[in-house]
């Protein structure tokens, strides 16, 4: 299989015991066993172009979060031992996404292994994907929240933006509501998003309709929140318009923050997606034919995440 994955297996350090939901300990729903699934089936789906991140600069992650935020999270998760889980009362936005040992680290490197991805674009690769974890899309300019720590797709879109107009499709089950502030006030990056209506649905604060971004980013933020129970036909009639945003945008690249969340049977999310769609949502999307970088966001069945994976990869190789 042609498509370069940038993946390492040193997210296995980022293992946080649990997360707390109203008040009660559960445990930790983002687990590195999303990722094993998710490589596994690749595996033996005959993908072999498997990358190792390299090492980018700290400021590409200070352009999109607050110095203090970063060396707080480099600090505190440095101070800590080994069994040691902490949900600081500051720089933080909900009670998933805790500091532990290696989330500094863990954090640091699925950046690397996003912006691994998005050189393998700006050095003329059709696609690529960055298989990484922690997630990334809720991650504030100077808040972690909902699994995330760095915003990987939206450091890797700014990156990307050095050359030229880019989209950011958002396909996980939540809104990014990271991705969308991180750019709200910018014409040269269009954010657009598919997810469960936050009037129910975490992150409860944005993603309606009507936040469409400020000043010169007036129009380009977009915004479909969908019902609960969506299936695969009502799913694609609302993709083909976010197709036609982005065509209309006509952007150099486009970043796909992908979460298997919309999954039927994923235990968090609440959308009726089938394993076969995933595969004809990805040719929708590969129709645009644009370089597009592949981000992993949520998807939390961990036991089917890799026939997910292995479809939506495919509808990328079919030829148009
Ligand atoms: N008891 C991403 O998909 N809510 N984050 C969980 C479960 C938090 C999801 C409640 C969902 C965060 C990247
Ligand atoms: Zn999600």
């Amino acid at each position: 299989m042609t498509i370069k994955v940038v993946y390492t297996d040193r997210h296995l350090l980022h293992n946080p015991p649990y997360e707390i939901y109203d008040g009660v300990k559960t445990p930790y729903a983002e687990k590195a066993e999303r990722l094993t699934s998710i490589m596994q089936s690749l595996k033996k789906n005959g993908y072999k172009n498997i990358l190792s991140p390299k090492k980018f600069p700290l400021d590409l992650i200070t352009q999109l979060h607050q110095k203090q935020y970063v060396s707080f999270l480099q600090k505190r998760s440095a101070g800590l031992k080994k069994t040691e889980s902490l949900h600081p009362s500051y720089f933080l936005m909900d009670t998933y996404t805790p500091i532990t040992r290696s989330t500094y680290d863990s954090a640091r490197l699925a950046v690397d292994v996003t912006l691994t991805a998005a050189q393998l674009l700006r050095n003329g690769e059709r696609v690529a994907y960055a298989l990484c974890r922690p997630p990334g899309h809720h991650a504030e300019y100077k808040a972690m929240g909902g699994y995330c720590y760095f915003n990987n797709a939206a450091i890797a879109a700014n990156y990307l933006s050095e050359k030229g107009k880019v989209a950011i499709l958002d396909v996980d089950f939540h809104h990014g509501n990271g991705t969308q502030n991180a750019f709200y006030d910018r014409s040269d990056i269009f954010y657009v998003s598919i997810h469960a209506d936050p009037a129910h649905t975490f992150p409860y604060i944005s993603g309606f309709a009507d936040e469409k971004g400020v000043g010169k980013g007036r129009g380009f933020n977009k915004n479909y929140p969908l019902p609960l129970g969506t299936t695969d036909s009502q799913y694609a009639t609302v993709l083909k318009k976010t197709l036609a945003d982005i065509r209309k945008f006509n952007p150099k690249y486009l970043v796909l923050s992908t979460g298997f969340d919309t999954y039927q049977h994923d235990p968090i999310g609440g959308f009726k997606l089938t394993i076969p769609y995933y595969e004809q949502m990805a040719r929708t999307i590969s129709g645009l034919k644009l370089p597009t970088l592949i981000v992993q966001e949520g998807g939390y069945n961990a036991k089917d995440l890799g026939k997910i994976a292995v479809s939506f990869l495919k509808g990328f190789q079919t030829k148009q």
